[in-house]
């Protein structure tokens, strides 16, 4: 980023105030019974509309899509409504808000299925685990996805995307990172597959292809985005034997549909910024969308240094609600917080005050 953060740029259809982001951060405090966001989640995105552009959190598509405790869906009425009333908070401070279409495939437990077993391209169980809403637990063994099933989780990403339409959000993020379903499809390590969905490449990227072009239908492109974590293996989704390869198709991809904009978690998620020589270079010279950098940005000098037209932000954005603006005012930050960063209440989500400008 040669020159600052505080220019408008157009992404897309949008066009947004300044280039920081609100990265996608799991909180978990939907409603434990319908997985729907409420009076607080309205609170927590509105106070952080001084973003250019806000990305949610993770939201599943399906109730098979969901692999944790408490996150929130966009497939029911009730989420629906209860997304309505955040976008309509950022928007009346100026805000833009994308929401995070996710399918978590293998990252999920019975508990959190009505005793279903979670979905994989292949049958392969993941070293990870997740919460149940009382404790971590190891990560259910997955079944493979039948060839028949994968226009009904085109069809789940389709109607997610026409439910974020008609709850106000501006644009999605579909997440194709972290050891997710989609991310599931695109290695070599956890995808098996024998059949159009699987081996070379060209099968690999198909769903993510599918699903796009099924989410570009409803959104246009100008609204849609992309997110992926290449040298990544959160969620022990391994690193492919030809990364640069796949994730090359990828971006082919990205670019087919006329994607808006892709955000590259630049290295191990949460971890350092760490990729192969040029690695980063390529995918951002290939995609012809804006790039969105991601990990480990902290403050407005680290962002000077990132090779986006944006940077997103996540954890400051936890405990700085008025992260763009403070960037801006070279004011000092908050720390990075370690406690309740997911479930709870207000403590740790809305009661980071915003700075006092008269002080
Ligand atoms: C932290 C905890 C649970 C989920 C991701 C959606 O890594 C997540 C996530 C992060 O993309």
């Amino acid at each position: 980023m040669p020159e600052n953060l505080f220019r408008p740029i157009t992404v897309g259809d949008l066009q947004l105030k300044n280039r920081v982001v609100m990265a996608p951060l799991t909180r978990n405090r939907a409603t434990a019974d319908g997985d729907a966001p409420h009076d607080l989640t309205v609170e927590y995105y509105r106070q952080r509309a001084g973003a250019g552009l806000i990305l949610t959190e993770a939201s599943q598509i399906s109730p098979e899509g969901k692999g944790y405790a408490w996150t929130p869906g966009i497939h029911s009425d009730e989420q629906i409504a209860g997304w309505k009333k955040v976008t309509e908070a950022v928007h009346s401070r100026g805000g833009k808000i994308a929401i995070q279409l996710w399918h978590v495939g293998r990252i999920s437990h019975t508990s959190l299925l009505n005793g279903a077993q979670p979905v994989a391209p292949s049958a392969i169980q993941a070293n990870s685990q997740t919460f149940d809403g009382t404790q971590m637990v190891p990560v259910s063994e997955p079944r493979a996805l039948e060839t028949d099933e994968i226009p009904r989780i085109v069809e789940d990403f389709r109607k997610a995307a026409a439910n974020a339409k008609a709850a106000g959000f501006d644009a999605v993020q579909i997440h194709a990172a972290n050891g997710y379903l989609i991310d599931q499809f695109l290695r070599d390590t956890t995808n098996k597959r024998d059949d159009a969905y699987g081996g070379p490449i060209e099968n690999r990227v198909r769903l993510l292809d599918e699903i796009t072009a099924a989410v570009v239908g409803v959104m246009g492109a100008g609204r849609t985005g992309l997110r992926i974590s290449p040298w990544s293996d959160a969620n022990d989704v391994g690193i492919d034997s030809d990364t640069q390869a796949v994730f090359a198709k990828v971006v082919d991809v990205a670019n087919a549909h006329g994607l808006a904009f892709m955000e590259v978690v630049e290295g191990q998620t949460g971890g350092p910024r760490d990729w192969p020589e040029g690695g980063v270079e390529a995918l951002r010279a290939a995609f012809n969308g804006v790039y969105i950098a991601n990990n480990g940005y902290h403050d407005h000098q680290s962002a000077l240094e990132a090779a986006g037209d944006m940077v997103s932000f996540g954890r400051p954005y936890i405990s700085n609600p008025d992260l763009a603006e403070r960037l801006a005012m070279n004011a000092p930050l908050n720390p990075l917080p370690t406690e309740n960063l997911y479930g709870g209440g207000a403590e740790g989500y809305t009661d980071y005050p915003p700075l006092d400008r008269y002080a």
